[in-house]
């Protein structure tokens, strides 16, 4: 028996492509289309079926890693013809469509429970903005190519120079999840913010910006004419906004053909949208980390994406990258890998968190989100909100690393009753009022409005205030009143937008 050699012929597929059917409403069908998975695709093989226009979910040219492609019923016999090994990954991907788009009414009641058009998006932004306009407010990039506004929202409690950190979602159209997941993140810095400590405390300490739909002008086309379009609208081909950036731009995992879902454009920032976020990191030097969220595969691609070799930071980034897939583990058991992507993915050139990086120095992580491929772009809606949850936990990780807790520490001399004793607040800011509290009571948390803190502390007292030195000293003097009570008292400092730690300390 001989066995045939495992190169697809070009021709052959092109020919096969079966142009989609358009349905009287405009919207493109999928009849008889599957998913399926190649085990051990070939990079060479990868660029065959790329060049051939066939449509690859997601690509892993490492051997033993697999590749999705939606392939027609013409195409699957072309593949079985030459003896290429699959899986079946969705049966129907029609029905799928159908499934997700449910009776084409969104569900009534949460905002969460459906996936939104760019309109809807914009509408709940200026909701967030509205029941919070102390900490959150509207931003605009600018427009995309056919003019629409690439929008999306701040978010930080008071006070000036502090990290940002960019969140954006949808530079690829069909991802619907990684729009979602973005605004489910400011959903609930906004509504826990002064009901949860973890999120009062970093929406104090960071600049939050969120941008949930980075290509508008491709994401209205995936909801309206086709499902499965990745690029943006540019002359109908599109292109690819996350080969588009300039940091390795042009390079391999990318094309130069316009038909390529990789197209790369003529030049780098040749697109509006990519413009709009460059500028807007541009505007906005404190932006210390960026998060770009994708769909599908569950990963955690730190830099670089344009090359094997690791980054000068790559220790920093491994042990944020797993401290991040334990804390998004930690919520519903779902497990994403970490890894530099050119090692664990696949090389991408010109991605926008290899620019981040590369250009800006920041933290610049690609998230592909839910699934790992039994939905893969076509996410049931019921997933939309656990996958918001997990990436929460994941982004307030990353949010903790770019601004430390508690930069101001408390001391306190041996206490005794009725006996004044100095205690003592390090690092504050310098010719800033600092206000000391003080409770006989276990560690809580309690918000102060006015210096829009939250103390660990139950029921505190303030005990005094002093403006810090230029070394950012401040003392107080303190004399617990009786002899009655507690034997040991808590003690925290704060300014406006931080807090000290929490200093527990026994009576004498
Ligand atoms: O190819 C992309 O742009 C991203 N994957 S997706 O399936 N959502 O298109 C990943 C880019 C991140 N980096 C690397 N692949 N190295
Ligand atoms: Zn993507």
């Amino acid at each position: 028996m001989t066995r045939r050699p495992r190169l697809l012929s070009v021709a052959a597929l092109v020919a096969l492509q079966a142009p989609a059917f358009i349905a009287a409403a405009q919207m493109m069908r999928y009849d008889g289309q599957q998913v399926v998975r190649i085990p051990d695709a070939s990079a060479r093989l990868i660029t065959q079926l790329d060049a051939a226009g066939l449509d690859i979910w997601t690509h892993r040219p490492t051997p033993g890693l697999p590749l999705d492609v939606r392939v027609t019923p013409q195409q699957k016999a072309a593949l079985d013809a030459e003896g290429i090994a699959y899986e079946i990954m969705i049966e129907d991907v029609q029905a799928a469509v159908d499934a997700e788009r449910g009776d084409g009414q969104n569900i009534a009641g949460d905002w969460f429970s459906d996936y939104r058009s760019t309109a809807e998006v914009s509408a709940y932004i200026d909701q967030l903005v509205a029941l919070r306009p102390d900490i959150a407010s509207r931003i605009e990039l600018g427009d995309s190519l056919q003019g629409r506004d690439i929008s999306g929202i701040r978010i930080s409690g008071p006070g000036n120079d502090k990290p940002a950190f960019l969140i954006n979602g949808c530079q690829h159209a069909r991802e619907w999840v990684a729009v979602m997941t973005p605004m489910y993140i400011a959903d609930q810095l906004i509504r826990q913010y002064q009901v949860d400590p973890e999120i009062t405390s970093l929406v104090n300490r960071v600049e939050f910006f969120i941008v949930p739909i980075v290509n508008p002008d491709g994401y209205e086309y995936s909801r309206t004419s086709d499902r499965f379009w990745r690029k943006n609208r540019r002359g109908g081909y599109g292109v690819d906004l996350n080969r588009n950036w300039s940091v390795g731009w042009g390079g391999s995992g990318s094309s130069g053909n316009q038909n390529s879902e990789i197209y790369r454009g003529t030049a780098p920032f040749s697109e509006p949208e990519t413009q709009r976020l460059r500028d807007f990191i541009d505007a906005n030097p404190n932006i210390d980390a960026h998060i770009d969220f994708h769909s599908y595969s569950q990963l955690i691609l730190q830099p670089w994406s344009y090359t094997e070799t690791l980054p000068p930071d790559h220790a920093e980034f491994n042990a944020l990258g797993s401290d991040m897939a334990d804390a998004i583990h930690d919520v519903h058991n779902e497990v994403y890998e970490h890894g530099p992507g050119g090692r664990i993915l696949y090389i991408a050139s010109g991605t926008a968190p290899d620019w981040s990086y590369g250009e800006r120095d920041a933290i610049g992580f690609t998230i592909e989100l839910r699934d790992t491929g039994q939905y893969g772009f076509v996410l049931p809606r019921s997933q939309i909100v656990p996958t918001g949850e997990e990436n929460l936990a994941g982004v307030l990780v990353m949010a903790e690393h770019i601004a430390p807790d508690i930069f101001m520490t408390v001391e306190a001399d041996a206490l005794f009753w009725g006996q004044v004793s100095d205690v003592r607040t390090f690092n504050a800011p310098p010719g800033e009022e600092v206000f000391f509290y003080w409770t006989r009571f276990g560690e809580g948390s309690t918000f102060i409005p006015g210096l829009g803190v939250t103390l660990g502390l139950d029921s505190p007292v303030l005990g005094g205030s002093e403006i810090a030195d230029a070394s950012g000293l401040a003392t107080f003097s303190v004399r617990p009143p009786n002899r009655r009570g507690a034997l040991v008292i808590w003690i925290q400092s704060a300014v406006a937008g931080d807090t000290s730690n929490v200093l527990v300390t026994q009576i004498n």
